[in-house]
């Protein structure tokens, strides 16, 4: 049975089965990364059901289950496996080409929030702690600071600079989150754009993928991750920095596309912080892409040498380019 290595996750390692007529996603899930893997499958499993009594016809991509009717397998290591359906005819893409590809995926992540907010919230748990936290993530920055060896703080000195100019998000963030107006919601917490399955003749919204960060959230972290993946033409992994622009096309459309799903759900408040949620997701980006360089690379998967430093340089100045226009 032909097993290929399949998509461009940092986290989790993926590959595709082909079986005859058909196909399947298996995955290992890193459990040093999700410390509870049975979280993930808890909270899928909560929203599977709420989303087939509630709207039997949405397509939600829960795992298939094992022999003994388990939805994670653990190998002798301790890492869990899951095998997903293949939808054949799908594609995911990597940047976002037209308006339309921009509204289409959005309509599709807002439709899945909009779809759980019956859910009792209450019941999901956290897949990794404090994930969103911009405060958090603040911290872990400053402690990679303290931490790191100095040729990488000197390799990275002019990231650490610019992260420590835009630490003024961080008290809007915390403001926003203290006046208390954000609803919690179930949200799905990692939307960029190749989280998206389309079709590859029609270019509609398959379903949406990679739900190990379907926890409790906010709104401004899932519209803010779209903002982050969609408005530039090219993708974090960019070194080009002139590449890196803000499409205004591409960003009404992305709002649009939420809008028509979510509008009823947002309250007057939680619409006027729409700006705020791109400049918050892309600097908690920057910030994890360089602690991670300056803690050595122990998180996201490199390909060469000095790649969470070029992540972390492309998101600064897309937040740069964002402050701009927002
Ligand atoms: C990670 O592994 P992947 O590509 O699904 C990360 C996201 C980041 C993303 C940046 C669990 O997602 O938060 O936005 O990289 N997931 C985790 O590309 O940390
Ligand atoms: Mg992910």
């Amino acid at each position: 049975m032909p097993i290929q290595p399949f998509g461009s996750g940092h986290i989790n390692r993926t590959f595709k089965i082909d079986d005859g007529d058909l196909s399947f996603v298996l995955q290992r899930v890193n459990h040093h990364v999700f410390r509870k893997p049975e979280i993930i499958a808890t909270n899928i499993r909560l929203a599977s059901d709420h989303l087939k009594r509630n709207y039997p016809d949405y397509l939600f991509l829960s795992p298939l289950p094992s022999q003994t009717e388990l939805d994670m397998v653990y190998d002798e290591e301790g890492y869990p496996w899951r095998l997903m359906p293949y939808f054949k005819n799908s594609i995911t893409i990597n940047e976002v080409g037209t308006p339309l590809e921009a509204y289409e995926a959005a309509r599709g992540f807002a439709q899945l929030t909009k779809n759980l907010s019956g859910c009792d919230v209450s019941k999901f748990k956290p897949t990794i702690d404090r994930f969103h936290d911009l405060n958090w993530r603040f911290e872990q920055f400053k402690d990679a600071l303290a931490g790191a060896k100095p040729d990488r703080l000197e390799r990275a000195t002019e990231a650490i600079q610019a992260c420590q100019d835009f630490s003024y998000l961080v008290d809007e963030y915390s403001n926003l989150i203290t006046d208390g107006f954000l609803k919690l919601r179930v949200m799905h917490n990692d939307t960029k754009i190749n989280n998206i399955l389309f079709d590859s003749q029609s270019r509609k919204v398959v379903c949406v993928i990679d739900l190990d960060t379907l926890m409790p959230g906010y709104f401004i972290y899932d519209l803010g991750d779209m903002i982050r993946t969609f408005v530039s033409p090219v993708s974090e992994e960019e070194q080009d920095l002139a590449k890196i622009i803000f499409r205004k096309d591409i960003y009404d459309a992305l709002l649009q596309g939420y809008l028509s799903e979510m509008k009823s759900e947002l309250s007057e408040k939680e619409i006027q912080v729409i700006p705020f949620a791109g400049c918050m997701m892309t600097y908690i980006m920057a910030l994890r892409f360089l602690a991670d360089y300056l803690n050595g690379d122990i998180y996201y998967s490199i390909a060469y040498e000095g790649q969470n430093l070029v992540r972390a340089t492309n998101q600064l100045n897309l937040l740069e380019k964002l402050r701009r226009q927002l």
